[in-house]
């Protein structure tokens, strides 16, 4: 009946993800949902999303699909040969939400960014295939977060001098691939950075998290591979000896002729990239000035310059920094550009951080298609 049509539901386009992901916002893919990053600004100069991505705009990467947690009898679960009287995983220590609440609270901006971020490009500019979400840059976002150190937890659940590893796993559903159960998302972190700057978030932009951030409460681990930052963590195992997980000896490491046989070290520093706010492919009107604007970060520092080309790398000019540089978050940036002439041109950015490392032409190859710290070639077409 005309009527039953006029109600049908359209169908999700990521089935898993909770929050509505508008088209002009995201991309698809998968089990997953790109930021887009034309998004961020507005045609016409209009309003611009600032430096934190809005909890409901930011991207979400999940292995799975997003589980609801019941806030009030979730626990986190803290146990193993890293603690004080070694608590068994039946006899944890635990704490629950208000537990957290009630001990110091920190407040800290930081990047979550996939490993796989920019991995469409090892085909599309270096002609590399590679398995995997075919992201573009849109892997990414910055947000203001606040919850508790996770030393300050570790220290309240009795941590010995001689833990060396922290295993957080995350209550969503087992992540199953052609028959193989990996059991739930997982990732050991070494004990000193745990202790230094990881932060076990229960807000998001001043929020509570939401259900695809890691509701009730997530891992921050900034400067480091999204996936180390655990979303709905619930057990922690504490070792005195390294622990693994697929996700740091099948996953997450670098496989290929430039590496080492049997892989490389587990990733944590994400590496150096630069995007501009505006869509593959946007049209811009010859014969006047633009602002070209974009976002440039590294994991292992802040940005200390910005370069635009916009004649496909023959000529760089500096970009001019419009946020004081900090580590473990974005740098936006922005340019000046007068085409004169119609025709398809590549406008390009390359950012190089504090310690120094400057974006490459191209990418070391790895199997998986990870950290793709390459320049990036975005057509536009001016008429
Ligand atoms: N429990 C759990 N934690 C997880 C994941 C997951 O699938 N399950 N995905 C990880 C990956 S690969 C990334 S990039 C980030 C993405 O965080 P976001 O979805 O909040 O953007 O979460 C990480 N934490
Ligand atoms: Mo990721």
């Amino acid at each position: 009946m005309a009527t039953e049509t006029l109600v049908e539901e359209v169908p999700k386009p990521v089935p898993g993800i909770v929050k509505p992901l508008p088209a002009q916002w995201f991309t698809p893919r998968g089990t997953n949902a790109e930021m887009r990053w034309d998004a961020l600004r507005e045609a016409d100069g209009g309003a611009a999303v600032g430096r934190h991505v809005p909890v409901e705009r930011f991207f979400v990467r999940n292995h799975t699909s997003t589980p609801l947690i019941d806030p009030d009898s979730w626990r986190l679960t803290l146990f193993g040969t890293g603690l004080r009287g070694a608590p068994t995983a039946a006899r944890p220590v635990g704490f629950s939400l208000d537990d957290l609440r009630a001990l110091p609270s920190t407040r800290i901006s930081a990047l979550i960014e996939c490993a796989g971020n920019g991995r469409s490009y090892y085909r599309s500019q270096q002609g590399q295939s590679v398995p995997g979400t075919p992201w573009t840059l849109g892997g990414i976002g910055s947000a203001s977060w606040r919850g508790v150190r996770l030393a300050e937890v570790l220290r309240a659940a009795g941590l010995t001098a001689r833990a060396v590893d922290v295993l957080p796993a995350g209550l969503d559903p087992d992540y199953v691939v052609d028959g193989v159960d990996y059991g739930p998302v997982r990732r050991p972190l070494p004990v000193g950075k745990a202790l230094d700057d990881v932060l076990l978030a229960y807000e998001m932009n001043g929020a509570p998290l939401t259900p695809d951030h890691g509701a009730p409460v997530r891992l921050v681990v900034p400067g480091w591979v999204g996936v180390a930052s655990i979303k709905w963590v619930g057990p922690v195992e504490v070792a005195d000896h390294p622990l693994h997980s697929p996700w740091d000896t099948d996953f997450y490491r670098m496989f290929g002729p430039d590496h080492p046989p049997g892989g490389g070290a587990p990733l944590s520093t994400q590496v150096v990239k630069s995007a501009f706010e505006l869509a593959a492919g946007a049209v811009l009107e010859a014969g006047r000035s633009h602002r070209l604007h974009g976002r440039s970060w590294s994991g292992a520092g802040p940005v200390a310059r910005v370069e635009v080309s916009t004649d496909g790398g023959r000529t760089w000019r500096p970009a001019e920094l419009r946020d004081e540089p900090r580590a473990h978050d974005w740098t936006r940036w922005s340019a000046d550009w007068r085409p004169e002439r119609p025709g398809r041109y590549e406008l390009r950015a390359r950012a190089t951080d504090r310690p120094g490392r400057t974006q490459p032409e191209r990418a070391v190859f790895n199997r998986e298609g990870y950290l793709f710290g390459a320049v990036v070639a975005h057509p536009v077409t001016v008429a």
